[in-house]
């Protein structure tokens, strides 16, 4: 065959093969099979050197023109195969928006907080004001002016944080390395602050965290979540207090449980008493949740001791009042049967989420 009919023969293949590639692949196996070192055109351009003088420059315009033609084909085959792939592509990667998103349960408040709120809104909703104060405080408003002696145990390292007092004042009675500088173990400071900084009536809770060097355990947590309340006014009496804390059970735990007040001693209240609720699990038949009694213990309650009214200020005779002071966690565990107060601690999405 001569070169000429070698050059178009290459021509014709090529071409052929070109139409038939289906993909890039395909088309760079053919440009290295036509173009390459080892190529069909590159192999028979190297068959020039033999031609006759003559014959070089119609041959070699031949080839020239046969390899710029080759190479457009392979550009233009190269190109539209660049735009399927690019089209596949696309038709691979679509997303259909009209697709439903997949369901995320939102976060919410904590139980302990959403508890809280809801106490909160029970006082609100009886005119009375929220309150806050500071985690730290000083021995008198934690315990002085709640009428606790000099002498109390709850006074002691043993069941109350105290910090490092940095008083720089020569006068302070306290030894070295002694403080009145505490974590409260109560909110009552609070009220404390409160009846300093307001006349009677005072109608308040103060929700807040309080510590306790107490060991973690089933039903102690060395720090929780109290709600306290306090009112000051004339004419109050322990029929007030009833009234109040037997419409807070009712709003908590519904208006089928029962109340029971019992007598009880603290030193800012006299008298004193400790509100049960019935049984939710027997309904006071006497059962394990509530250890056979039939009630469980969920307030902490009395009149406000006249100690307490001298300490800031408020005339004794002229007004009374009532206090109280609930446990948060202890109202979620007996609300959603909880074995164990430090399930409330352990970060369980369960607490965390709205179903
Ligand atoms: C002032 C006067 C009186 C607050 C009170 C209780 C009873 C009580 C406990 C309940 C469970 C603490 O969270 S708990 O461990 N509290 O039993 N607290 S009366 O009495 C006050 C407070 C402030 C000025």
């Amino acid at each position: 065959m001569s070169l000429a009919d070698e050059l178009r023969a290459i021509h014709e293949e090529a071409t052929e093969r070109l139409s038939a590639a289906a993909d890039l692949d395909a088309l760079e196996q053919l440009r290295v099979a036509v173009m390459g070192k080892k190529g069909s055109l590159t192999a028979a351009m190297k068959g020039m050197g033999k031609l006759s003088p003559e014959e070089r420059p119609t041959i070699g315009k031949l080839a020239n023109e046969v390899r710029s033609q080759i190479e457009e084909a392979l550009a233009a085959r190269k190109a539209e195969l660049d735009k399927q792939a690019l089209a596949e592509r696309i038709a691979a990667d679509t997303i259909d928006v009209t697709l439903p998103g997949r369901g995320l349960s939102a976060g919410t408040q904590h139980l302990i907080n959403q508890i809280r709120e809801e106490i909160e809104d029970i006082f609100v909703g009886l005119g009375y004001t929220v309150e806050d104060g500071p985690f730290v405080e000083t021995a008198w408003y934690n315990f002085t002016a709640l009428n606790a002696p000099e002498d109390h145990p709850s006074r002691s390292a043993k069941d109350t944080f105290y910090l490092k007092d940095n008083d720089p004042n020569p006068e302070q009675s306290f030894a070295p390395g002694e403080s009145d500088v505490l974590l409260r173990t109560q909110t009552s400071g609070v009220q404390v602050h409160t009846m300093e900084n307001q006349k009677p009536p005072i109608y308040m809770i103060c929700p807040g965290t309080v510590f306790r060097p107490d060991t973690a355990d089933a039903n102690h947590l060395p720090q929780f979540t109290q709600i306290e309340g306090l009112v000051v006014d004339e004419g109050i009496s322990f029929a007030d207090l009833k009234g109040t804390l037997d419409h807070l059970t009712r709003e908590i735990f519904g208006k089928d449980r029962a109340t029971r007040y019992r007598p009880h001693f603290f030193p800012f209240t006299e008298p004193s008493a400790e509100v049960d609720v019935s049984c939710g699990v027997c309904h006071g038949q006497g059962c394990r949740f509530c250890k056979n009694t039939g009630w469980l213990e969920i307030l902490g309650c009395g009149m406000v001791d006249p100690n307490v009214f001298e300490y800031v200020g408020i005339d004794p005779e002229r007004y009374t009042g009532f206090a109280f002071g609930i446990g948060v966690e202890r109202v979620a565990a007996l609300r959603y049967d909880l074995p164990d107060l430090r399930m409330l601690m352990t970060g369980d999405m369960r607490f965390l989420h709205q179903f």
